[in-house]
């Protein structure tokens, strides 16, 4: 693209020759600095500048609005520029450079789309101007204006969208000026993001005098990518395009799925590059499962529990493949998921399977919540909410990691909810280990809680004890309700009956049905006051 470059104009030199006498102070700047101009609005878009205030001792931003003040004419002011301009942020680079955004105002309300930055080396010399200023906005202060409420804006909006489904988070809304149609009005920016029936996120302009819909845009950047799963399945998931790149990166959700190209799993520091492809099918089968399977856990919980991610507040969710070699092992490093590839014979890469990762997304939730300590009986209640978890988001049987677990062994899993002893594991608390492998018998002691956690949804006999089942729905929700209300990082198995009669009692009600179950099952498991 052509610039055409123009010298300030000789107004603009008498306005900077002014400013050397001005009450500012002595100004030094360059008298024709170089400039690129609006096409419509003819105001700067670039400054090519070398202008200094001789000012002994600034307040914190005054070199700004000394800078604007200075280039007035240029800007087609006359006032004074804090009432032009908002200073949104700066910040001071490496290099010693700092660089304000600003944003344009009128009568204190954002001018939508009109942002400068202005940057200074480090004597406090500002170096280059750049952004878009409107000026001569002819329209009265929006308090003058009689203007439609912001939920009303919110209202109109959703009502065009009537087939969304799950926003993500409150809808937004924000008054600006808007450029529209060669004038300018009020109008409410809407922001609506939601994940169903496809992710989108909409920037709806409401006109803020009539309601009208002014304009829509789906300001999200996100593609469907597909590939086959670490069982040759396969599937889509979401990616972003940047450059000329595909990246597993989910932007609605917040999921970003890395490479840590066989990195020791004890390094300090796992890295990882973000996984990319040429176009929008991907070939690494443990990257698409680990990315497309974090998607389906965050729709779980997003949906039945409307938790925003593991921490409920939207942090991105970030997993890495290809940890260590041969790495028989997934975790949850307290900041991340981690997956190996297996050694082909105990395990195949294990982000191939549903369970095991929403097993390790559990392991975040429960930080967030419980946190529950990862020893002994509080340890073994973590292991078993991931289980718990990990079985309902994977809702097919009653095992865990089937799918990656001991490939040449057809229906081995690594541990079973509904027959824990078949994997060494006691179904009864009279049996629980009490050594100091494991944590204090984690992964051992989590059949208990697992086989009461069964026994409440599907029901059955056990140790003589009938359990009614009240289906998986109802149990999820009440262990839910256990782990991010009631447990403790302490808690032990007797807390765990207590929390979930006490789940039950506020949701189902104290005489209920679900109460007699959950207590019978405790009880079978040897779970007794
Ligand atoms: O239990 C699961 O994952 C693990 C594996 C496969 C090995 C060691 C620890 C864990 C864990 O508890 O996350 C699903
Ligand atoms: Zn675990
Ligand atoms: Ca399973």
């Amino acid at each position: 693209m052509k610039f055409r470059w123009l010298s300030a104009s000789l107004t603009t030199c008498l306005a900077a020759a002014m400013t050397l006498t001005s009450s500012a102070g002595f100004v030094t700047a360059k008298e024709t600095p170089d400039v690129r101009y609006h096409p419509v609005y003819k105001t700067p878009s670039f400054i090519e500048e070398n202008w200094s205030s001789s000012k002994r001792h600034l307040a914190p931003n005054e070199l700004v609005w000394d800078y604007l003040n200075a280039r007035k004419n240029l800007f087609r002011f006359t006032d004074q520029a804090q009432n032009h301009f908002k200073l949104k942020s700066k910040n001071t680079d490496e290099l010693g450079m700092t660089h304000y955004r600003l944003q344009e105002i009128h009568h204190g309300i954002p001018v939508f789309g009109s942002e400068q930055t202005i940057h200074t080396d480090k004597a406090n010399t500002v170096t280059s101007y750049l952004g878009q200023v409107i000026p001569n906005i002819k329209l009265p202060a929006a308090t003058q204006a009689k203007l439609i409420s912001s939920t009303k804006a919110i209202s109109i909006s959703k009502k065009q969208v009537k087939n969304a489904k799950q926003y993500l988070y409150q809808p937004t809304s924000e008054l600006v000026v808007l450029p529209y149609q060669q004038t300018h009005t009020y109008a409410y920016v809407v922001k609506l993001a939601y994940l169903g029936p496809q992710p989108t996120v909409w920037q709806y302009f409401i006109d803020a005098k009539s309601g009208k819909v002014l304009d829509k845009i789906n300001i999200l950047h996100e593609i469907t990518g597909e590939g086959k799963g670490v069982k040759g399945d396969k599937k889509t998931f979401e990616i972003t395009k940047d450059g000329s790149l595909y990246y597993l990166k989910d932007q609605i959700r917040k999921i970003s799925t890395f490479d840590a190209e066989n990195q020791n799993e004890n390094s300090p520091i796992i890295n990882g590059k973000l996984v990319s492809s040429k176009t929008t099918t991907f070939s690494d089968p443990s990257a698409i499962d680990a990315h497309a399977y974090a998607e389906k856990t965050y729709d779980f919980y997003k949906k039945h529990f409307n938790r925003n991610s593991f921490d409920g507040n939207g942090t991105q969710i970030k997993s890495y493949v290809h940890v260590g070699e041969k790495w028989n092992n997934a975790a949850w490093d307290g900041e991340k998921m981690i997956y190996g590839d297996g050694d082909g014979k105990t395990f195949i890469s294990l982000a191939g399977a549903l369970d095991v990762i929403a097993h390790e997304i559990t392991h975040a939730v429960t930080q967030y919540t419980a946190d529950l300590q990862y020893r002994n009986e509080s340890g073994a209640l973590n292991e078993s909410m991931s289980d718990i978890m990990g079985v309902m988001v994977d809702d097919k049987n009653w095992l865990l990691g089937e799918d990656v677990y001991t490939p040449n062994k057809p229906g081995d899993a690594l541990r079973s909810m509904s027959e824990p002893t078949k994997y060494n594991q006691p179904d009864h608390y009279d049996d629980r280990y009490i050594g100091w492998e494991d944590n204090g018998g984690v992964h051992i002691n989590s059949g208990i809680n697992n086989k009461a956690a069964y026994l409440i949804a599907a029901g059955g006999k056990h140790n003589g004890v009938t359990i009614n089942g009240i289906g998986r729905v109802k149990t999820r929700a009440i262990y839910y309700r256990a782990l991010t209300s009631y447990l403790t990082s302490n808690s032990q198995f007797i807390d765990m009956r207590d929390a979930a009669i006490q789940s039950t009692t506020d949701l189902y009600g104290a005489n209920s049905n679900e109460v007699k179950s959950v207590k019978n099952a405790y009880d079978s498991v040897g779970v007794v006051k």
